[in-house]
């Protein structure tokens, strides 16, 4: 069985969060830092922590207490920059990680300037410098999450002559408020969909898929690069962060001025039916492979229905009608698309565990006016997997920017064929440019998948920032990263 008092809280269970708070830091004084490691250490919360901490809160629920449990929980990630810097010279076995996001963001499809060979991606300042490690705090409410950061920042002497750390930058995350609180910015329900793994999630929900734990964490069953890891990379897993702006009015803007027309839908109602086909999902979390013309928000709510589908009808006989092969959730996890015969290809490896938080303010009636973004806000995107090659590198590179997959991928068994005259085209949502053309989309009128509709020169999510991670056992904080 798994030892979860040796996994980081986030990876499997997730720390319950209304607010998150990340800290990004350099180690500006290794003997120091590793010695401040070992009182900050305790404070990190477990898997095992976060299997409680569920067990309070549901009790406080069944109890009908008022507001929520005061909780400030705690975990930590390095980059590739912070090993080197603690003099740590194992190698991952992971070329994204040991590359570093700055510098895989030309692969990525990420905005910015070539100057010669040297590729800037367009981000905020802070994430252009090196960063060696991030330490995140979650909590029911600001106070909490201050004041578990301040003991944090005491520990290492942020700020002090004494500071082993310096902060490079900081970022915080908050739920939208109310009626909206699971939504993203965009107004789609989030958080539906993550793979149940083996060994931890006793009862996956009907269409959850199960998969090996080494998917996730390193060398654990599944692990295929576990024999080329060392030995305290056990029970890690890489922590992708993206630093993701979304531009609300913009995105409302495009579903306002292209509604899908189809017999007894009105306007507004073709508007919204485009926005689901662009996602694979209605705003209450309604797959639309289950109900493709009418939102049915209490599918949307139901954990036992809202993810037990497959895209039924097979890619190999075509068909999008139902929901469109460039969908969000049909390019990041294109469930049966390419398993079953005669394909047989295991997308297992691909799978990641999302636990994003929003960030920034509600759209004003003044944005909502002029249509055009005023104030920063999006998704704090955060995933994780036992390989970001595998995990959400390959997923951003090669499914949500390529217009061709999922029909001209290449899968273990081959190429599958083309369809006829339909190129699925971009994932509206993530999927970038690459050095300019046009992005196109098919397949969202349901009654004709070969229409094609143009995106906005101005994507909707656009990357400012972000670095890859890798966020150790306990074990390996104690022997690797203390002293
Ligand atoms: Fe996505 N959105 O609001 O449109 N995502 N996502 N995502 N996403 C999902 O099923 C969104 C991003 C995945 O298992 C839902 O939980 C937005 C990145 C995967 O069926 C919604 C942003 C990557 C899934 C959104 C964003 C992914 C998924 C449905 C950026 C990886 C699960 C809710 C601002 C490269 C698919 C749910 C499945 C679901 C949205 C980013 C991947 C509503 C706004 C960068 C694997």
């Amino acid at each position: 069985p798994l030892d979860l008092n040796n996994i980081q809280g986030d990876i499997l269970g997730g720390l319950p969060k209304k607010t998150e708070t990340y800290f990004f830091f350099d180690v500006t004084n290794v003997d120091r830092f590793k010695a401040n490691m070992t009182q900050f250490i305790p404070h990190v919360k477990t898997s095992a922590g976060i299997v409680k901490d569920r067990e309070a809160i549901k009790e406080h629920k069944r109890q009908k207490r008022p507001g929520l449990v005061p909780m400030a929980a705690v975990n930590v990630s390095f980059s590739h920059l912070g090993l080197q810097k603690l003099g740590i010279t194992d190698d991952l076995s992971d070329s994204s990680f040991t590359t570093g996001q700055r510098k895989d963001a030309e692969v990525l499809g990420d905005p910015g300037t070539k100057n010669g060979d040297t590729f800037t991606p367009a981000w905020e300042a802070p994430f252009l410098k090196d960063i060696h490690g991030v330490i995140f705090v979650a909590g029911d409410c600001h106070a909490s999450v201050h004041k578990k950061l301040d003991e944090i920042k005491h520990i290492f002497g942020v700020g002090t002559s004494h500071a082993s750390i310096s902060e490079v930058t900081h970022v915080r995350g908050d739920v939208r408020p109310g009626q909206v609180s699971a939504h993203e910015h965009f107004g789609f329900l989030d958080g539906i969909s993550n793979p149940a793994v083996d060994q931890f999630d006793q009862n996956p929900f009907p269409g959850q898929d199960s998969i090996r734990p080494g998917f996730i964490l390193a060398k654990e069953n599944g692990d295929s690069r576990a024999a080329a890891r060392p030995d305290w990379a056990k029970d890690g897993s890489f922590l992708t962060f993206r630093y993701l702006f979304q531009m609300v009015p913009e995105f409302d803007d495009f579903l306002e001025s292209n509604p899908i027309v189809l017999p007894g839908l009105s306007r507004k109602e073709g508007s919204e039916l485009l926005g689901a086909r662009i996602v694979g999902r209605w705003k209450s979390g309604a797959p639309i492979e289950i109900t493709p013309l009418k939102d049915d928000p209490k599918l949307g709510a139901d954990a036992q229905r809202n993810n037990n589908f497959d895209f039924g009808d097979s890619l190999v006989r075509g068909d999008q009608t139902k929901c469109p092969f460039a969908a969000h959730i049909r390019k990041t996890y294109p469930r049966n698309d390419l398993e079953g015969p005669p394909l047989n290809a295991d997308i297992d490896n691909r799978r990641i565990i999302r636990r994003g938080i929003q960030f920034g303010p509600e759209v004003t009636s003044q944005e909502h006016h002029d249509k055009k973004t005023h104030h920063g806000r999006g998704l704090l995107f955060v995933c994780y997997s036992s390989s970001i090659d595998d995990g959400f590198h390959f997923i951003q590179q090669s499914w949500a920017n390529a217009p061709n997959f999922p029909v001209n991928a290449v899968t273990s068994a081959g190429p599958i064929p083309p369809l006829d005259g339909v190129i699925p085209g971009f994932d509206a949502i993530i999927g970038q440019k690459v050095g300019g053309g046009i992005r196109q989309i098919s397949g969202t009128n349901p009654n004709d998948p070969t229409t094609n509709i143009t995106l906005p020169d101005q994507d909707f999510v656009i990357p400012r920032g972000g670095e890859y991670f890798f966020s150790p056992s306990i074990s390996a904080l104690k022997t690797k990263f203390a002293a």
